[in-house]
C-alpha cells in the first residue's frame, strides 16, 4: 500500500484513477493505472492498490485506449437542419453557437407549448445520469425527465421493493467492500451460499457491484445457487442450478418461501422482532407448493426444495438480485418474493449477508434543490398515467410509457424538444417497440444529444450533437449504487485531452448558466464536485490524492437506529418492520402479498398466439465485450463478439433445421430481427436468447440504413405498454417468437 496517486519519471506519468463513463459502465469505479507520455495515453492497467478491484479489469477498460483515440469519435459540436434528419449533412459549430441554439429552442418551445413539452431522456446508470434530472428540472425547467425503458424496468422495480418492503437502500451482497482489509477484516464472515438470481455479475458488474468478488468468495468456500434459464459460468459452478422458464421467477421464489416457512427453517427471532405480516405470508405461500412451481417454471421440485433448505440452513448466506427480476411484468412481486426469502432467513445486515444502507449525501442536496426549483404547478404536469400512483409516489421522474403516449396522441400536451443524455434508445437498447418512439421523436422541433460517437439515434433524429470526453478526460466522482448502497467514492481523472470534447458536467454547467444562472453558479466541474463533496469534509483534490475513500459501515443498523431518519431502531418502512405484507402496495391497487402472474405473452397465457410463435424469447443477457449498444467499433472487443448472437438449444435448432452459425430471423406480432445462431445446450429447449443493442458502425450511416439499425433490432419484438399496476416492469426477458433460417443479415 501507499503508492501515490500520481508518479512521474523521465516524462512518463502514471496516474491512479477510477473509471465510470463514457465508454459505458455502471459506477463500479474500477481502479485504473493510466500511463501518459507527452499528454498521450500509452497504457491502461488495473490498479493493484484499489481496495475493491485489486488490479483486475474487464476487457472494456483494458481496451480503453482504442476508444479514446478511435477515428469514429466526434471531436467538435455538430449541427444539422432538422429537415435533414437521417442525412449525413452534419456541420461543425462552435460551443458558443451551440449554446445559442439551445437557448433559442428552449425559449421558443417554452413560449409556444410550455416547458413540459421539453423532455430529458437518460439511459443506463452512466455518470451523466447524476446530473441530467436536475438539469432538466432546474435548467430546462421541465418536469419531464425519465429513464426510457418501458416500465422503468431496470433497477426501478428493485429499488421500489427496497424502499417499500425493506427500507434500506439497495440491498447488496456483502463482499466486505466497506473494509480496507476486505475479506480479512475480523468483522466479516464469508457467506456460505450466494443465491444469484437473474444476474450474471461476472459480465455485468451491475450498478456498482464488482462481480468478480463472487469468484473471490468462491475461492474462500462460498457455494452458489443460480436461478437462470441459461447455463452461465456461475451456473456451471453452482451447487444448485434452477434452470427456469423465463418470466417465472416469482413462483420459484414463492415455492422456496413455502418450503422455508412450512419446514420452520426460517430465523424465528428475526421474523418475530423485525418483520410485519409473517402469518399472512405463511398463508399466501400455501398456494405455491413446489409441485405447482415445477409445473409452471419447469424447475424440478426436488431442486427447489433442496436449494431452499440449503440457503435457509446455512448462515450467513446472501442474494444477488439482477435485471431479470425487473424485466418481467410482475417485477415488483417477483423481487418482493426474493427479498422476503433474505428477510425471513435473517440475512439482512449480518456479516456475509445482504447489506442495507442509508442514502449517500453525495449530490443529494443539489438534486433536491433542483427538483424544488420547478414548483408544484409544473411538477403536477409530470407525465405519469393516473393508474400509476405507485410510480408517481416512488420516483421523482416522468413515466417513459406515459411520455410515449403523450407524444403519440399529443395530449394532454405535445412533446416538442428532447435532450438525450447518454442514451441510444433506438438501437435495441432502452426502447421497446422503438419505431413508435422514432415517430414521436421525428415530430420534435429540436433534439439534442450528448455522446462520444455518431449513433443511429443521433443520425436518425437529432439536430445538435455535443461531443463529450471519456472517463480518462474529465474530473468526477464514481460512487457505487448511485448513492443507494455506496461503499466507496472514487476519483475520476482528466489525464488526456482529445479534440474539442467536453465533459457532460461541463456542458450542463455552461447550458445551465445560460438558462437559469441562479441555479447554476459553478464555473467549473471541479467547483461543482467540491460542493457536492462538502458533506464528506473533502474536496475533489483530497479525493484525487487518496484515489478512493471507503465509506463507514455498521452491521445490524436496524438494531442501532441507523436506518431510519428519526433515529429509532427498525427499518425505514411505514411500519418500521420489514414488510412481508406491504402496507403501501394496496394504496396503489396492488396486492399486499407477493403472487405469481404469467408473462403477458407465453404458451400458457396466450396458447393460440404460441402456435404461431412457439418459442419463448429472452433477451439482453450481457456480453463481456459490449455495454449495450456501445463498443461495436472497437476491434479488440468486436473480435470477441463479432455478430449479434441468438442462443438455441440443439433440439430446437434441429426442429427448425438450424445449424451453428446460420443467420436466423426471429419474428412475432410486433416485429422481426436477424441474428446469428449459436447452437448450445446452455439454454433450455423451446427457449431462445437474443442479444440486444446491435447496430453496425461499419455500415452506411444515412437513412434508411442508419447503420443497419432495424436489421438486428430485437426490441422491435418487445411490447411496450404492458407494465404491472404500479407502472413498474416490462417484457424484455419473456415474450414469444418464431425462428427461421435466412440467408444473411439482410435476410
Ligand atoms: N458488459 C456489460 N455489462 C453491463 C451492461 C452491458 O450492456 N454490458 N449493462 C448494464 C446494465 S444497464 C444492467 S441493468 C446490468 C444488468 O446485469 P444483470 O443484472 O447481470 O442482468 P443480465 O445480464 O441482463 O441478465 C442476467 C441473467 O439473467 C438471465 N435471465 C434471462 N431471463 C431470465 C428470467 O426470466 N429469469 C431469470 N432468473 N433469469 C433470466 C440471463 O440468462 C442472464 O444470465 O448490467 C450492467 N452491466
Ligand atoms: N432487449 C433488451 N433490451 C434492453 C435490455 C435487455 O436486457 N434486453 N436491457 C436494458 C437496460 S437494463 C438498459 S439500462 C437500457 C440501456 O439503454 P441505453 O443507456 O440507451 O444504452 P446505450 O444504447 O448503450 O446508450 C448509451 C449511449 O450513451 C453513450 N454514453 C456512454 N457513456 C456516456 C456518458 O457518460 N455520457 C454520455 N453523455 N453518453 C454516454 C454511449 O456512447 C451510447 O451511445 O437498455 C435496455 N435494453
Ligand atoms: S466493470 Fe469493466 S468496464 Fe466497467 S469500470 Fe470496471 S473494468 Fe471498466
Ligand atoms: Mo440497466
Amino acid at each position: 500500500m501507499g503508492e501515490k496517486w500520481r508518479e512521474e519519471s523521465n516524462g512518463v506519468v502514471v496516474t491512479r484513477a477510477c473509471a465510470w463513463s463514457p465508454p459505458g459502465c455502471h459506477p463500479v469505479g474500477c481502479g485504473l493505472k493510466l500511463t501518459t507520455v507527452d499528454g498521450e495515453l500509452t497504457k491502461v492497467e488495473g490498479d493493484p492498490e484499489h481496495p475493491i478491484t485489486q488490479g483486475r479489469l474487464c476487457p472494456r477498460c483494458l481496451s480503453l485506449k482504442e476508444i479514446v483515440y478511435h477515428k469514429d469519435r466526434i471531436l467538435h459540436p455538430l449541427v444539422r437542419d432538422p429537415k435533414d434528419r437521417g442525412k449525413d449533412t452534419w456541420e461543425e459549430i462552435s460551443w458558443d453557437d451551440a449554446l445559442d441554439l439551445i437557448e433559442m429552442h428552449v425559449n421558443h418551445v417554452k413560449e409556444e407549448w410550455g416547458p413540459e413539452s421539453i423532455i430529458g431522456l437518460q439511459g443506463t446508470g452512466r455518470e451523466v445520469n447524476e446530473y441530467c434530472f436536475g438539469f432538466t428540472y432546474s435548467a430546462l425547467g421541465s418536469p419531464n425527465a425519465t429513464f426510457t425503458m418501458s416500465g422503468y424496468s431496470c433497477y426501478g422495480p428493485r429499488t421500489a421493493v427496497a424502499d417499500y418492503i425493506v427500507g434500506g437502500g439497495y440491498p447488496e451482497l456483502d463482499y466486505a467492500a466497506f473494509f480496507p482489509d476486505r475479506y480479512d477484516d475480523p468483522r466479516y464472515e464469508v457467506p456460505k451460499y450466494i443465491m444469484v438470481w437473474g444476474k450474471n455479475p461476472l459480465y455485468s458488474n451491475g450498478d456498482g457491484l464488482f462481480g468478480h468478488a463472487v469468484i473471490d468468495l468462491m475461492k474462500r468456500g462460498t457455494k452458489l445457487i443460480v436461478i437462470d434459464p441459461r447455463v452461465t459460468w456461475l451456473a456451471a459452478h453452482a451447487e444448485y442450478f434452477l434452470q427456469l422458464r423465463p418470466g417465472t421467477d416469482a413462483i420459484v421464489a414463492l415455492a422456496m418461501l413455502n418450503v422455508i416457512i412450512n419446514e420452520e427453517i426460517y430465523d424465528h427471532e428475526f421474523v418475530e422482532n423485525w418483520c410485519y405480516g409473517f402469518e399472512d405470508l405463511r398463508e399466501r405461500v400455501q398456494e405455491y407448493p413446489p409441485e405447482r412451481a415445477e409445473d409452471v417454471s419447469w424447475v424440478p421440485r426436488d431442486i427447489i426444495i433442496s436449494a431452499a433448505r440449503a440457503f435457509a440452513n446455512s448462515k450467513p448466506s446472501s442474494i444477488l438480485w439482477g435485471l431479470a427480476l425487473d424485466t418481467a411484468k410482475n417485477a415488483t412481486q417477483g423481487a418482493y418474493a426474493v427479498m422476503s426469502i433474505g428477510a425471513i432467513c435473517g440475512y439482512f445486515d449480518v456479516p456475509g449477508g445482504i447489506t442495507l444502507a442509508t442514502p449517500s449525501p453525495y449530490l443529494g442536496k443539489w438534486q433536491s434543490n433542483a427538483l424544488q426549483s420547478l414548483g408544484p404547478e409544473l411538477w403536477a404536469k409530470r407525465a405519469v398515467d393516473p393508474e400509476w400512483d405507485g410510480f408517481r409516489m416512488t420516483f421523482a421522474s416522468a413515466h417513459p410509457d406515459s411520455l410515449l403516449r403523450y407524444g403519440e396522441r399529443e395530449t394532454p400536451y405535445p412533446l416538442r424538444m428532447c435532450w438525450f443524455f447518454g442514451t441510444n434508445p433506438l438501437a435495441a437498447t432502452a426502447y421497446a417497440e422503438p419505431s413508435r418512439w422514432y415517430n414521436v421523436l421525428m415530430k420534435m422541433e429540436f433534439n439534442v444529444v450528448q455522446d462520444i460517437v455518431m449513433t443511429p439515434t443521433a443520425m436518425a433524429v437529432c439536430d445538435l450533437f455535443l461531443p463529450i470526453n471519456t472517463t480518462v478526460e474529465h474530473v468526477g466522482v464514481a460512487y457505487p449504487h448511485f448513492g443507494n448502497n455506496t461503499h466507496m467514492l472514487g476519483a475520476i481523472e482528466d489525464v488526456v485531452t482529445v479534440g474539442n470534447c467536453k465533459s457532460d458536467l461541463e456542458i450542463l454547467l455552461w447550458a445551465g448558466h445560460r438558462l437559469n444562472p441562479e441555479m447554476w453558479p459553478w464555473r467549473t466541474p471541479q467547483e461543482f464536485v467540491d460542493d457536492a463533496l462538502e458533506p464528506f469534509n473533502m474536496t475533489y483534490k483530497d479525493l484525487q490524492e487518496r484515489v478512493t475513500v471507503q465509506q463507514e459501515f455498521h452491521y445490524k443498523k436496524y438494531e442501532k437506529g441507523l436506518l431510519r431518519p428519526d433515529g429509532e431502531p427498525g427499518f425505514n418502512t411505514a411500519t418500521g418492520f420489514v414488510e412481508l405484507k406491504s402496507t403501501i402496495y394496496p394504496n396503489f391497487g396492488e396486492d399486499a402479498l407477493p403472487y405469481y402472474e404469467e408473462p403477458v405473452f407465453s404458451p400458457i397465457s396466450m396458447p393460440e398466439l404460441a402456435e404461431k410463435y412457439p418459442l419463448i424469447l429472452t433477451t439482453g443477457a450481457r456480453s463481456i465485450a459490449m455495454f449495450h449498444s456501445e463498443h461495436r467499433q472497437m476491434p479488440s472487443l468486436r473480435a470477441i463478439n463479432p455478430n449479434p448472437v441468438v442462443e438455441i438449444n440443439p433440439d430446437t435448432a434441429a426442429e427448425y433445421g438450424i445449424e451453428e452459425g446460420d443467420w436466423v430471423a426471429l419474428e412475432n406480432q410486433y416485429g422481426r430481427c436477424v441474428e446469428k445462431a449459436h447452437v448450445t445446450k446452455g439454454i433450455l429447449p423451446g427457449v431462445v436468447h437474443a442479444q440486444h443493442g446491435w447496430w453496425f458502425p461499419e455500415q452506411e450511416a444515412a437513412a434508411p440504413n442508419l447503420f443497419g439499425l432495424w436489421k438486428s433490432d430485437v426490441n422491435s419484438l418487445i411490447p411496450n405498454d404492458h407494465t404491472a399496476i404500479m407502472g413498474l416492469g416490462a417484457n424484455y426477458k419473456s415474450t414469444l417468437c418464431s425462428v427461421a433460417k435466412v440467408d444473411s443479415l439482410e435476410g
